[in-house]
Protein backbone atom coordinates (compact mmCIF):
# COMPACT_ATOMS: atom_id res chain seq x y z
CA UNK A 1 0.00 0.00 0.00
CA UNK A 2 2.76 2.60 0.92
CA UNK A 3 4.10 2.43 -2.57
CA UNK A 4 0.95 4.15 -3.82
CA UNK A 5 1.27 6.97 -1.98
CA UNK A 6 4.51 8.89 -4.13
CA UNK A 7 2.61 8.08 -7.27
CA UNK A 8 -0.36 10.42 -5.60
CA UNK A 9 2.12 12.89 -5.49
CA UNK A 10 2.84 12.47 -8.62
CA UNK A 11 -0.16 12.29 -10.32
CA UNK A 12 -0.61 15.74 -8.36
CA UNK A 13 2.69 17.31 -9.37
CA UNK A 14 1.56 16.43 -13.22
CA UNK A 15 -1.80 16.85 -13.36
CA UNK A 16 -0.80 20.77 -11.44
CA UNK A 17 2.32 20.82 -14.48
CA UNK A 18 -0.29 20.33 -17.24
CA UNK A 19 -2.83 22.89 -15.68
CA UNK A 20 -0.20 25.10 -15.95
CA UNK A 21 0.31 25.20 -19.36
CA UNK A 22 -3.52 24.61 -19.72
CA UNK A 23 -4.82 27.81 -18.22
CA UNK A 24 -1.99 30.17 -19.59
CA UNK A 25 -3.55 28.71 -22.99
CA UNK A 26 -7.48 29.19 -22.29
CA UNK A 27 -6.61 32.91 -21.31
CA UNK A 28 -3.84 33.84 -23.27
CA UNK A 29 -4.89 32.31 -26.99
CA UNK A 30 -8.62 33.58 -26.61
CA UNK A 31 -6.93 37.56 -25.40
CA UNK A 32 -4.54 37.06 -28.35
CA UNK A 33 -7.54 36.04 -30.89
CA UNK A 34 -9.86 38.92 -29.45
CA UNK A 35 -7.14 41.44 -29.38
CA UNK A 36 -6.28 40.42 -32.91
CA UNK A 37 -10.00 41.51 -33.89
CA UNK A 38 -10.67 44.29 -32.12
CA UNK A 39 -6.99 45.92 -33.16
CA UNK A 40 -7.90 48.93 -35.40
CA UNK A 41 -5.23 50.29 -37.27
CA UNK A 42 -4.17 53.50 -38.03
CA UNK A 43 -4.16 54.54 -34.32
CA UNK A 44 -2.25 55.86 -31.35
CA UNK A 45 -3.21 55.16 -27.68
CA UNK A 46 -1.18 56.88 -24.90
CA UNK A 47 -2.21 55.18 -21.28
CA UNK A 48 -1.62 58.88 -19.08
CA UNK A 49 -4.70 58.10 -16.26
CA UNK A 50 -3.61 61.51 -15.15
CA UNK A 51 -4.13 64.00 -18.40
CA UNK A 52 -5.17 66.97 -16.96
CA UNK A 53 -2.75 66.79 -13.80
CA UNK A 54 -0.47 69.93 -15.82
CA UNK A 55 2.65 68.45 -14.42
CA UNK A 56 5.74 67.80 -16.04
CA UNK A 57 4.81 64.46 -17.09
CA UNK A 58 1.57 66.19 -19.17
CA UNK A 59 3.73 68.33 -20.75
CA UNK A 60 5.33 65.89 -22.46
CA UNK A 61 2.09 64.26 -23.27
CA UNK A 62 1.11 67.04 -25.52
CA UNK A 63 4.08 67.84 -26.56
CA UNK A 64 4.70 64.71 -27.99
CA UNK A 65 0.80 64.62 -29.44
CA UNK A 66 1.41 67.49 -31.07
CA UNK A 67 4.47 66.66 -32.98
CA UNK A 68 3.22 63.62 -34.39
CA UNK A 69 -0.44 65.26 -35.30
CA UNK A 70 2.17 67.52 -37.33
CA UNK A 71 4.56 64.27 -38.66
CA UNK A 72 1.25 61.76 -38.90
CA UNK A 73 -1.93 63.74 -39.85
CA UNK A 74 -3.67 60.87 -40.96
CA UNK A 75 -3.46 58.88 -37.31
CA UNK A 76 -6.26 58.82 -35.31
CA UNK A 77 -4.42 59.60 -31.61
CA UNK A 78 -6.59 58.42 -28.14
CA UNK A 79 -5.37 59.09 -24.95
CA UNK A 80 -6.92 56.48 -21.90
CA UNK A 81 -7.60 59.17 -19.15
CA UNK A 82 -9.04 58.87 -15.86
CA UNK A 83 -10.24 62.84 -15.84
CA UNK A 84 -13.76 61.53 -16.06
CA UNK A 85 -14.98 65.01 -14.79
CA UNK A 86 -12.71 66.90 -17.51
CA UNK A 87 -14.36 67.11 -21.14
CA UNK A 88 -12.46 67.02 -24.04
CA UNK A 89 -12.52 70.68 -24.48
CA UNK A 90 -11.75 71.31 -20.62
CA UNK A 91 -8.63 69.06 -20.85
CA UNK A 92 -7.08 70.49 -24.41
CA UNK A 93 -8.23 74.43 -22.95
CA UNK A 94 -6.08 73.38 -19.91
CA UNK A 95 -3.11 72.44 -22.28
CA UNK A 96 -3.22 75.16 -23.94
CA UNK A 97 -2.78 77.71 -21.12
CA UNK A 98 -1.09 75.88 -19.02
CA UNK A 99 1.88 74.76 -21.45
CA UNK A 100 1.07 76.96 -24.45
CA UNK A 101 0.76 73.69 -26.36
CA UNK A 102 -2.04 73.50 -28.95
CA UNK A 103 -3.50 70.37 -30.36
CA UNK A 104 -5.67 69.50 -33.51
CA UNK A 105 -8.86 68.41 -32.03
CA UNK A 106 -10.02 66.90 -34.76
CA UNK A 107 -8.23 63.63 -34.38
CA UNK A 108 -7.53 63.52 -30.53
CA UNK A 109 -10.27 61.64 -28.41
CA UNK A 110 -9.89 61.14 -24.88
CA UNK A 111 -10.72 57.20 -23.64
CA UNK A 112 -12.36 57.59 -19.93
CA UNK A 113 -11.01 55.16 -17.39
CA UNK A 114 -13.44 53.93 -14.31
CA UNK A 115 -10.85 52.15 -11.81
CA UNK A 116 -8.18 55.06 -11.76
CA UNK A 117 -9.15 54.98 -7.91
CA UNK A 118 -7.00 51.66 -8.42
CA UNK A 119 -3.87 53.10 -8.31
CA UNK A 120 -3.53 55.42 -6.06
CA UNK A 121 -1.04 54.99 -3.39
CA UNK A 122 -3.21 55.18 -0.30
CA UNK A 123 -5.12 52.36 -0.49
CA UNK A 124 -2.09 50.11 0.13
CA UNK A 125 -0.31 50.63 3.25
CA UNK A 126 2.11 47.49 2.66
CA UNK A 127 3.63 46.10 -0.89
CA UNK A 128 2.68 49.61 -2.06
CA UNK A 129 4.88 49.31 -4.90
CA UNK A 130 3.76 45.58 -5.96
CA UNK A 131 -0.16 46.33 -5.38
CA UNK A 132 0.70 49.45 -7.51
CA UNK A 133 1.68 47.64 -10.61
CA UNK A 134 -0.69 45.13 -10.32
CA UNK A 135 -3.46 47.83 -10.28
CA UNK A 136 -2.12 49.42 -13.44
CA UNK A 137 -2.25 46.46 -14.77
CA UNK A 138 -5.63 46.55 -14.20
CA UNK A 139 -6.45 49.64 -15.39
CA UNK A 140 -4.62 48.98 -18.43
CA UNK A 141 -7.08 45.92 -18.86
CA UNK A 142 -10.17 48.12 -18.81
CA UNK A 143 -8.00 50.63 -21.37
CA UNK A 144 -7.77 47.18 -23.31
CA UNK A 145 -11.28 46.45 -23.31
CA UNK A 146 -12.42 50.17 -24.42
CA UNK A 147 -9.70 50.21 -27.39
CA UNK A 148 -6.59 48.16 -28.68
CA UNK A 149 -4.40 50.38 -30.73
CA UNK A 150 -1.58 49.76 -33.21
CA UNK A 151 0.72 51.86 -31.04
CA UNK A 152 0.54 51.65 -27.42
CA UNK A 153 2.55 54.38 -25.61
CA UNK A 154 2.59 54.13 -22.01
CA UNK A 155 3.77 58.02 -20.60
CA UNK A 156 3.05 57.39 -17.05
CA UNK A 157 4.98 54.32 -16.01
CA UNK A 158 2.35 51.91 -14.92
CA UNK A 159 5.50 49.00 -15.94
CA UNK A 160 2.66 45.94 -16.25
CA UNK A 161 0.66 47.75 -18.77
CA UNK A 162 3.74 46.77 -21.41
CA UNK A 163 3.47 43.71 -21.28
CA UNK A 164 -0.37 43.15 -21.74
CA UNK A 165 -0.58 45.42 -24.83
CA UNK A 166 2.32 43.20 -26.00
CA UNK A 167 0.55 40.58 -26.01
CA UNK A 168 -2.39 41.83 -27.20
CA UNK A 169 0.01 42.58 -30.59
CA UNK A 170 0.29 46.19 -30.11
CA UNK A 171 3.93 48.03 -30.90
CA UNK A 172 4.89 49.02 -27.28
CA UNK A 173 6.32 52.69 -26.37
CA UNK A 174 7.93 53.39 -22.65
CA UNK A 175 8.40 56.85 -21.56
CA UNK A 176 10.13 56.86 -18.65
CA UNK A 177 10.08 59.92 -16.33
CA UNK A 178 11.50 57.68 -13.23
CA UNK A 179 11.94 53.80 -12.56
CA UNK A 180 9.30 52.01 -9.60
CA UNK A 181 12.33 50.47 -8.08
CA UNK A 182 16.18 51.40 -8.65
CA UNK A 183 19.11 49.93 -7.87
CA UNK A 184 19.66 52.67 -5.14
CA UNK A 185 16.70 51.10 -3.72
CA UNK A 186 18.66 47.37 -3.75
CA UNK A 187 21.62 48.64 -2.26
CA UNK A 188 20.27 50.37 0.83
CA UNK A 189 18.17 47.62 1.41
CA UNK A 190 21.18 45.40 0.88
CA UNK A 191 24.21 47.37 3.19
CA UNK A 192 21.09 48.17 5.90
CA UNK A 193 21.66 51.57 5.76
CA UNK A 194 19.16 53.52 7.26
CA UNK A 195 17.75 56.07 4.91
CA UNK A 196 14.89 58.73 4.96
CA UNK A 197 12.28 55.28 4.08
CA UNK A 198 13.89 52.63 6.08
CA UNK A 199 12.90 52.41 9.66
CA UNK A 200 15.55 51.97 11.72
CA UNK A 201 13.96 48.77 13.35
CA UNK A 202 13.91 47.12 9.95
CA UNK A 203 17.68 48.28 9.28
CA UNK A 204 18.79 46.24 12.55
CA UNK A 205 16.60 43.68 11.78
CA UNK A 206 18.18 40.68 9.52
CA UNK A 207 14.97 38.74 9.17
CA UNK A 208 13.01 41.67 7.91
CA UNK A 209 15.82 43.37 6.15
CA UNK A 210 16.14 40.03 3.92
CA UNK A 211 12.97 39.77 3.76
CA UNK A 212 12.53 43.31 2.18
CA UNK A 213 15.38 42.29 0.20
CA UNK A 214 13.34 39.38 -1.07
CA UNK A 215 10.23 41.57 -1.80
CA UNK A 216 12.15 44.27 -4.41
CA UNK A 217 14.04 41.70 -5.64
CA UNK A 218 10.99 39.74 -6.77
CA UNK A 219 9.50 43.36 -7.69
CA UNK A 220 12.33 43.90 -10.16
CA UNK A 221 12.38 40.66 -11.39
CA UNK A 222 8.47 41.65 -12.60
CA UNK A 223 9.89 44.87 -13.55
CA UNK A 224 12.24 43.58 -15.49
CA UNK A 225 10.34 41.67 -17.35
CA UNK A 226 7.70 44.35 -17.86
CA UNK A 227 10.87 46.15 -19.03
CA UNK A 228 11.33 43.53 -21.96
CA UNK A 229 7.95 43.91 -23.49
CA UNK A 230 8.58 47.52 -24.79
CA UNK A 231 9.68 48.33 -28.45
CA UNK A 232 10.81 51.10 -28.02
CA UNK A 233 12.40 52.67 -24.40
CA UNK A 234 12.79 56.69 -24.13
CA UNK A 235 13.66 58.12 -20.91
CA UNK A 236 13.50 62.21 -19.33
CA UNK A 237 17.79 62.23 -18.34
CA UNK A 238 20.54 60.52 -17.93
CA UNK A 239 19.76 60.00 -14.42
CA UNK A 240 16.35 57.42 -15.18
CA UNK A 241 18.37 56.09 -18.33
CA UNK A 242 21.27 54.96 -16.34
CA UNK A 243 18.61 52.97 -13.93
CA UNK A 244 16.55 51.74 -16.69
CA UNK A 245 19.59 50.70 -18.16
CA UNK A 246 20.81 48.46 -16.07
CA UNK A 247 17.33 47.20 -14.43
CA UNK A 248 15.66 46.29 -18.07
CA UNK A 249 19.24 45.37 -18.85
CA UNK A 250 18.43 47.08 -22.60
CA UNK A 251 21.35 48.99 -24.38
CA UNK A 252 18.74 50.96 -26.30
CA UNK A 253 17.53 53.26 -23.96
CA UNK A 254 17.24 56.88 -25.23
CA UNK A 255 17.16 59.83 -23.76
CA UNK A 256 14.68 62.28 -25.19
CA UNK A 257 14.55 65.18 -22.90
CA UNK A 258 11.46 66.58 -21.68
CA UNK A 259 10.90 70.15 -23.86
CA UNK A 260 11.93 72.54 -21.14
CA UNK A 261 10.63 76.02 -21.82
CA UNK A 262 13.33 78.90 -21.47
CA UNK A 263 12.12 81.10 -23.58
CA UNK A 264 11.40 83.71 -21.16
CA UNK A 265 14.72 83.44 -19.17
CA UNK A 266 16.75 84.01 -21.98
CA UNK A 267 14.58 87.21 -22.77
CA UNK A 268 16.09 88.23 -19.48
CA UNK A 269 18.26 91.49 -19.54
CA UNK A 270 21.37 90.83 -17.29
CA UNK A 271 22.76 94.02 -15.54
CA UNK A 272 25.13 91.70 -13.45
CA UNK A 273 28.10 93.51 -15.33
CA UNK A 274 27.12 97.11 -14.75
CA UNK A 275 26.64 96.05 -10.99
CA UNK A 276 30.33 94.24 -10.57
CA UNK A 277 31.83 97.72 -12.63
CA UNK A 278 29.98 100.36 -11.25
CA UNK A 279 29.09 99.41 -7.63
CA UNK A 280 32.26 96.24 -6.89
CA UNK A 281 28.87 94.35 -6.07
CA UNK A 282 29.35 90.71 -6.79
CA UNK A 283 25.81 89.18 -6.80
CA UNK A 284 25.37 85.24 -6.00
CA UNK A 285 22.13 83.77 -5.89
CA UNK A 286 20.55 80.37 -4.96
CA UNK A 287 16.98 79.80 -6.72
CA UNK A 288 15.48 76.64 -4.94
CA UNK A 289 12.68 75.35 -2.44
CA UNK A 290 14.07 75.52 1.21
CA UNK A 291 14.56 71.72 1.12
CA UNK A 292 17.43 70.10 3.51
CA UNK A 293 18.91 68.21 0.28
CA UNK A 294 19.09 71.32 -1.41
CA UNK A 295 21.89 71.87 1.10
CA UNK A 296 21.46 76.11 1.87
CA UNK A 297 24.15 75.69 4.86
CA UNK A 298 27.01 75.50 2.49
CA UNK A 299 26.04 78.16 0.37
CA UNK A 300 26.52 80.25 3.58
CA UNK A 301 29.97 78.66 4.35
CA UNK A 302 30.81 79.41 1.12
CA UNK A 303 29.65 83.17 1.49
CA UNK A 304 31.70 83.16 4.90
CA UNK A 305 34.78 81.85 2.94
CA UNK A 306 34.53 84.41 -0.12
CA UNK A 307 34.19 87.28 2.09
CA UNK A 308 37.46 88.42 3.12
CA UNK A 309 39.00 87.64 -0.18
CA UNK A 310 36.89 89.63 -2.49
CA UNK A 311 37.18 92.31 0.20
CA UNK A 312 41.16 92.58 -0.67
CA UNK A 313 39.87 93.03 -4.01
CA UNK A 314 37.91 95.34 -3.32
CA UNK A 315 34.71 93.66 -4.02
CA UNK A 316 31.63 93.60 -1.72
CA UNK A 317 29.42 90.32 -2.03
CA UNK A 318 25.94 89.40 -1.41
CA UNK A 319 24.12 86.40 -1.35
CA UNK A 320 20.38 86.25 -2.71
CA UNK A 321 18.60 83.00 -1.69
CA UNK A 322 15.26 82.50 -3.57
CA UNK A 323 13.16 80.06 -3.10
CA UNK A 324 9.42 78.87 -2.19
CA UNK A 325 8.66 78.03 1.41
CA UNK A 326 6.01 75.09 1.46
CA UNK A 327 5.51 74.66 5.00
CA UNK A 328 6.19 75.48 8.62
CA UNK A 329 9.28 72.90 8.71
CA UNK A 330 10.77 75.08 5.76
CA UNK A 331 10.24 78.42 7.86
CA UNK A 332 12.20 76.76 10.93
CA UNK A 333 14.82 75.57 8.22
CA UNK A 334 15.35 79.68 7.39
CA UNK A 335 14.97 81.00 10.93
CA UNK A 336 18.22 78.45 11.83
CA UNK A 337 19.90 79.53 8.81
CA UNK A 338 19.90 82.94 9.00
CA UNK A 339 20.85 82.74 13.11
CA UNK A 340 23.45 80.23 11.73
CA UNK A 341 24.64 83.18 9.43
CA UNK A 342 24.39 85.64 12.07
CA UNK A 343 27.31 83.74 14.04
CA UNK A 344 29.24 83.75 10.73
CA UNK A 345 29.05 86.84 10.95
CA UNK A 346 27.30 87.36 7.28
CA UNK A 347 23.91 88.37 7.44
CA UNK A 348 24.53 91.97 6.12
CA UNK A 349 25.55 90.25 2.89
CA UNK A 350 22.03 87.89 2.93
CA UNK A 351 19.08 88.67 0.89
CA UNK A 352 16.37 86.56 1.35
CA UNK A 353 13.34 86.72 -1.42
CA UNK A 354 11.21 83.69 -0.03
CA UNK A 355 8.34 83.04 -1.76
CA UNK A 356 8.29 85.99 -4.26
CA UNK A 357 6.14 86.39 -7.44
CA UNK A 358 7.91 85.59 -10.90
CA UNK A 359 8.93 89.62 -11.78
CA UNK A 360 10.88 89.71 -8.49
CA UNK A 361 12.48 86.42 -9.37
CA UNK A 362 13.34 87.55 -12.72
CA UNK A 363 14.80 91.04 -10.95
CA UNK A 364 17.11 88.55 -8.88
CA UNK A 365 18.21 86.49 -11.94
CA UNK A 366 18.99 89.82 -14.08
CA UNK A 367 21.11 90.78 -11.28
CA UNK A 368 23.21 87.74 -10.39
CA UNK A 369 26.52 87.57 -11.34
CA UNK A 370 26.88 83.57 -10.09
CA UNK A 371 24.17 81.05 -9.45
CA UNK A 372 25.18 79.02 -7.23
CA UNK A 373 23.53 75.14 -6.88
CA UNK A 374 24.56 72.90 -3.87
CA UNK A 375 22.25 70.18 -3.89
CA UNK A 376 23.71 66.42 -4.28
CA UNK A 377 22.63 64.44 -6.57
CA UNK A 378 19.78 66.14 -7.93
CA UNK A 379 17.91 64.22 -10.49
CA UNK A 380 17.66 67.36 -13.37
CA UNK A 381 17.85 70.26 -12.04
CA UNK A 382 15.23 72.73 -14.03
CA UNK A 383 16.49 75.96 -12.24
CA UNK A 384 19.90 75.24 -13.03
CA UNK A 385 18.72 75.32 -16.43
CA UNK A 386 16.84 78.60 -16.15
CA UNK A 387 19.65 79.94 -14.67
CA UNK A 388 21.78 79.65 -17.07
CA UNK A 389 19.43 80.42 -19.90
CA UNK A 390 19.03 84.02 -17.62
CA UNK A 391 23.11 84.89 -18.38
CA UNK A 392 24.12 83.87 -15.27
CA UNK A 393 27.31 81.85 -14.98
CA UNK A 394 26.85 78.76 -13.19
CA UNK A 395 28.33 76.74 -10.25
CA UNK A 396 26.62 73.66 -9.50
CA UNK A 397 27.65 70.35 -7.68
CA UNK A 398 29.33 67.67 -9.43
CA UNK A 399 27.12 65.07 -9.61
CA UNK A 400 23.50 64.15 -10.97
CA UNK A 401 21.87 65.75 -13.60
CA UNK A 402 23.72 68.77 -13.37
CA UNK A 403 27.03 66.86 -14.46
CA UNK A 404 25.48 63.93 -16.31
CA UNK A 405 22.75 66.17 -18.44
CA UNK A 406 23.50 70.08 -18.21
CA UNK A 407 26.52 71.69 -17.42
CA UNK A 408 28.60 69.91 -20.18
CA UNK A 409 31.09 71.47 -22.16
CA UNK A 410 29.20 71.81 -25.42
CA UNK A 411 30.84 71.65 -28.59
CA UNK A 412 34.12 72.07 -26.65
CA UNK A 413 33.09 74.93 -25.05
CA UNK A 414 32.89 75.35 -20.64
CA UNK A 415 29.36 76.42 -20.13
CA UNK A 416 29.65 76.64 -16.31
CA UNK A 417 32.01 75.47 -13.46
CA UNK A 418 31.25 72.49 -10.91
CA UNK A 419 32.49 71.98 -7.76
CA UNK A 420 32.71 69.27 -4.80
CA UNK A 421 33.70 70.52 -1.57
CA UNK A 422 33.35 73.85 0.03
CA UNK A 423 36.66 75.21 -0.31
CA UNK A 424 36.44 74.17 -4.09
CA UNK A 425 32.99 76.42 -4.37
CA UNK A 426 34.95 79.11 -2.68
CA UNK A 427 37.98 78.98 -5.53
CA UNK A 428 35.83 78.49 -8.03
CA UNK A 429 33.97 81.80 -7.28
CA UNK A 430 36.93 83.90 -7.14
CA UNK A 431 38.11 82.48 -10.37
CA UNK A 432 35.05 83.38 -12.26
CA UNK A 433 35.63 87.35 -10.45
CA UNK A 434 38.97 87.16 -11.54
CA UNK A 435 39.01 85.84 -15.08
CA UNK A 436 36.93 88.90 -16.33
CA UNK A 437 34.20 89.78 -18.59
CA UNK A 438 35.18 88.68 -21.80
CA UNK A 439 35.51 84.99 -20.49
CA UNK A 440 32.06 85.09 -18.31
CA UNK A 441 30.49 86.80 -21.63
CA UNK A 442 31.90 83.31 -23.57
CA UNK A 443 30.91 80.92 -21.16
CA UNK A 444 27.39 82.77 -21.19
CA UNK A 445 27.09 82.81 -25.06
CA UNK A 446 27.65 78.56 -25.13
CA UNK A 447 25.49 78.36 -22.15
CA UNK A 448 22.98 79.85 -23.83
CA UNK A 449 23.23 78.04 -26.95
CA UNK A 450 24.04 74.57 -25.20
CA UNK A 451 20.44 74.55 -24.02
CA UNK A 452 18.78 73.99 -27.44
CA UNK A 453 19.21 70.46 -26.58
CA UNK A 454 16.61 71.30 -24.06
CA UNK A 455 14.34 73.18 -26.40
CA UNK A 456 10.84 72.16 -28.10
CA UNK A 457 12.99 71.39 -31.73
CA UNK A 458 15.20 68.89 -30.19
CA UNK A 459 12.13 67.05 -28.32
CA UNK A 460 10.23 66.52 -31.44
CA UNK A 461 13.24 64.92 -34.08
CA UNK A 462 14.46 62.61 -30.80
CA UNK A 463 10.60 61.67 -30.40
CA UNK A 464 10.43 61.39 -33.87
CA UNK A 465 13.17 59.15 -34.40
CA UNK A 466 12.23 56.95 -31.58
CA UNK A 467 8.63 56.48 -32.93
CA UNK A 468 9.82 55.95 -36.26
CA UNK A 469 11.36 52.71 -35.03
CA UNK A 470 7.62 51.31 -34.88
CA UNK A 471 5.54 53.50 -37.21
C1 LIG B 1 12.58 63.11 -15.07
O1 LIG B 1 11.51 62.84 -14.23
C2 LIG B 1 11.81 62.84 -12.85
C3 LIG B 1 10.57 62.43 -12.09
O2 LIG B 1 9.49 63.22 -12.40
C4 LIG B 1 12.30 64.22 -12.44
O3 LIG B 1 12.68 64.19 -11.08
C5 LIG B 1 13.46 64.61 -13.30
O4 LIG B 1 13.85 65.92 -13.02
C6 LIG B 1 13.11 64.49 -14.76
N1 LIG B 1 14.27 64.74 -15.58
C7 LIG B 1 14.29 65.68 -16.51
C8 LIG B 1 15.52 65.70 -17.36
O5 LIG B 1 13.37 66.45 -16.67
C1 LIG C 1 11.30 56.32 -0.42
O1 LIG C 1 9.94 56.24 -0.72
C2 LIG C 1 9.51 57.09 -1.75
C3 LIG C 1 8.01 56.98 -1.90
O2 LIG C 1 7.55 55.68 -1.70
C4 LIG C 1 10.26 56.74 -3.03
O3 LIG C 1 9.89 57.65 -4.05
C5 LIG C 1 11.75 56.84 -2.80
O4 LIG C 1 12.46 56.45 -3.93
C6 LIG C 1 12.16 55.98 -1.62
N1 LIG C 1 13.58 56.16 -1.35
C7 LIG C 1 14.41 55.17 -0.99
C8 LIG C 1 15.80 55.56 -0.75
O5 LIG C 1 14.04 54.02 -0.85
C1 LIG D 1 28.82 67.24 -4.42
O1 LIG D 1 28.94 66.02 -5.13
C2 LIG D 1 29.91 65.15 -4.64
C3 LIG D 1 30.13 64.00 -5.59
O2 LIG D 1 29.12 63.77 -6.46
C4 LIG D 1 29.55 64.72 -3.25
O3 LIG D 1 30.48 63.78 -2.77
C5 LIG D 1 29.51 65.95 -2.39
O4 LIG D 1 29.12 65.62 -1.08
C6 LIG D 1 28.58 67.00 -2.94
N1 LIG D 1 28.78 68.21 -2.21
C7 LIG D 1 27.81 68.79 -1.58
C8 LIG D 1 28.19 69.99 -0.82
O5 LIG D 1 26.67 68.37 -1.59
C1 LIG E 1 8.52 55.95 5.51
C2 LIG E 1 9.35 55.44 6.64
O1 LIG E 1 9.30 54.28 6.98
N1 LIG E 1 10.15 56.33 7.22
C3 LIG E 1 11.02 56.01 8.33
C4 LIG E 1 12.44 55.76 7.83
O2 LIG E 1 13.36 55.69 8.88
C5 LIG E 1 13.38 56.82 9.73
C6 LIG E 1 14.52 56.67 10.69
O3 LIG E 1 14.48 55.45 11.36
C7 LIG E 1 12.02 56.96 10.41
O4 LIG E 1 12.02 58.07 11.27
C8 LIG E 1 10.97 57.15 9.32
O5 LIG E 1 9.69 57.24 9.89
Amino acid sequence: MSETEPSVLCNLITTILYLIPLTVALLVIPFKLISDTRRKSNTIGFFHPYCNAGGGGERVLWAAIRTMQKKYPNHKYYVYSGDTDATKEQILLKARQRFGIELDPTNIEFIYLNWRSLVEAHHYKHFTMLFQALAGLALALEAWCRLVPEIFIDSMGYPLSLPAFRMAGSKVVAYVHYPTISCDMLDVVESRQETFNNSSTIAQSNLLSWAKLAYYRLFALLYWLAGKAAHVVMVNGSWTQRHITSIWSRRDVSIVYPPCDVEAFLNIESVAETLLEETKTVRLLSVGQIRPEKNHKLQLEVLADVKEPLKKKGYKVELCIAGGCRNEEDQERVKSLKKEAKEMGIDEQLVWQLNVPYEDLVAELSKALISIHTMHNEHFGISVVEAMAASTVILSNDSGGPKMDIVKDFEGHCVGYLSITREEYAETILKIVEEGKRKRDDIRKWARKSLTRFGENAFETHWNNQIEKVL
